[in-house]
């Protein structure tokens, strides 16, 4: 017989739908829990480097201007001068009217010697470039977390691909993941925790599930942070709270949510070179630009988000906002804070180049639309791409009130799971919320139960 405690326990574990080895790696993380079999083409991918560091073949990785993609090529590129491979970073701009990914006038004139290209965080969004890459014989690898679009499938490492552990990865996760498996050929123990970290702060800035591998890279990673000698993880260290949801909020808020602003202001090799530099002076020198940055982006957005405040939100539909002045680069940020604060989807849309309004998509937990939105957009969109519940979208400014139009009238709906209460079956309160702390930390895609007395 099942006493009180242990019922509701059982229950809890329902409602997550974990499994017993699932409930077991949360309440004990550890990376020997890690699922012992790397993402497919993995190894194959790490092989290749190897040869290509024997051979001394040239490598470029094209990069995502925000954390993760940052943080992933940081962690590959640091992987791959390890093996004194001759590999430099370049960044396929974010926030234009094409979306994240590669396109010929990224590549163009830049080849020369070139043998291997890793895209990271980000793909091949033109078929041009698949054709000029065969034509001068030159190697492409994809590791992305976003769906496969061009290239060898067998080149890819994908989050999306079919298989379960791996299919709440952020990039940064594929790059630790591929860090691992170079860890076994040369073993630095160092370098490993520095990728943790790395990786850690990543997987929060990109809000990606917070269950399984994710949640073990996010806790042991934390535990790690506040061990670093790493100078400029150091000067955003603060003092460790004991409590890992208020160490995880503190660390989204002082030190995620700064690092994101420099890459966004186009300056991500500021954010690269930074993030494993061991010297103290350049340290000391990218974090003031940090603080510059995040000042900026706080007052920035601040007034963007007082602006859509003049606009009454309507309940069980899209939200689209769209003003003259609002700015491309806080998009993303706006619309995550509308939809958290309203618990509704919302569209933020700002003026980018060449006619057109770059926007960015967030909804709440419990409603995906990017597909919805898809189909909606499809004659009008002139780039969609992204996450079920975080996505960018680009359209031409003329086509703005048609969009608008057509988006706040798409029929959306919410899991109902959120809505599901937990009963307590005469368990006092304090013990129920006892063992719910014990699953602490909560985040995307791993909710505290509401509890019905
Ligand atoms: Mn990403």
């Amino acid at each position: 017989m099942l006493n009180k405690k242990q019922e509701f326990r059982k229950r809890l574990i329902k409602y997550w739908g974990f499994t017993e080895q699932e409930n077991e790696h949360a309440l004990h993380p550890s990376l020997e829990n890690l699922n012992k079999t790397p993402p497919p083409n993995t190894r194959k991918f790490v092989k290749r480097i190897i040869k290509a560091s024997e051979n001394q073949e040239k490598i470029i990785i094209f990069g995502d201007n925000d954390l993760d993609g940052c943080m992933s090529s940081g962690i590959l590129l640091d992987c791959l001068k390890a093996f004194n491979c001759e590999a430099e970073i370049i960044f396929a701009k974010h926030h234009h009217n094409d979306g994240p990914g590669i396109r010929k006038k990224h590549i163009d004139g830049k080849l020369e010697n070139v043998k291997i290209i890793i895209t990271i965080d980000c793909s091949v969004r033109d078929e041009d470039v698949i054709k000029e890459l065969d034509k001068l014989n030159i190697d492409l690898w994809t590791i992305d977390h976003h769906p496969y679009l061009f290239g060898t499938k067998e080149q890819c490492v994908n989050s999306t691909f079919t298989g379960n552990h791996f299919k709440h990865y952020c990039a940064a996760g594929l790059a630790f993941r591929i860090s691992l498996e170079f860890q076994k050929i040369k073993k630095n123990t160092k370098q490993i925790e520095n990728h943790l970290v790395g990786c850690m702060l990543a997987t929060i800035a990109d809000s990606v599930k917070l269950r399984g591998d994710n949640r073990t890279i996010v806790i042991c990673g934390i535990e790690k942070w506040f061990k670093t000698d790493l100078p400029v993880f150091k000067l955003l260290n603060f003092e460790d709270r004991k409590n890992i949801s208020k160490n995880l909020f503190t660390i989204r808020k002082k030190a995620v949510s700064p690092l994101n602003s420099p890459p966004r202001y186009d300056d991500p090799h500021l954010t690269v070179s930074s993030l494993f530099c061991k010297r103290s002076k350049k340290a000391e020198e990218i974090t003031r630009k940090i603080k510059k940055y995040n000042k900026k982006r706080i007052e920035e957005s601040k007034k963007m988000f007082k602006k859509t405040n003049n606009q009454k939100i309507k309940k069980n539909c899209i939200n689209v906002f769209y003003e003259k002045k609002f700015s491309p680069i806080y998009v993303s940020q706006i619309a995550g804070r509308i939809s958290f604060e309203e618990k509704t989807p919302s569209i933020v849309f700002a003026e980018s180049d060449e006619g057109c309004l770059r926007g960015s998509a967030r909804s709440p937990d419990g409603c995906e639309i990017r597909d919805l939105v898809i189909n909606g957009l499809k004659d009008i969109a002139i780039d969609i791409g992204g996450h079920p519940q975080a996505f960018g979208l680009t359209i031409k400014k003329d086509d703005f009130e048609k969009a608008k139009k057509i988006i706040e009238t798409i029929p959306i709906s919410f899991n109902t799971k959120n809505k599901e209460f937990l009963t307590l079956n005469g368990l006092p309160y304090e013990d129920a919320l006892k063992i719910m702390n014990e699953y602490e930390p909560y985040g995307s895609g791993f909710r505290k139960p509401t509890i019905h007395e």
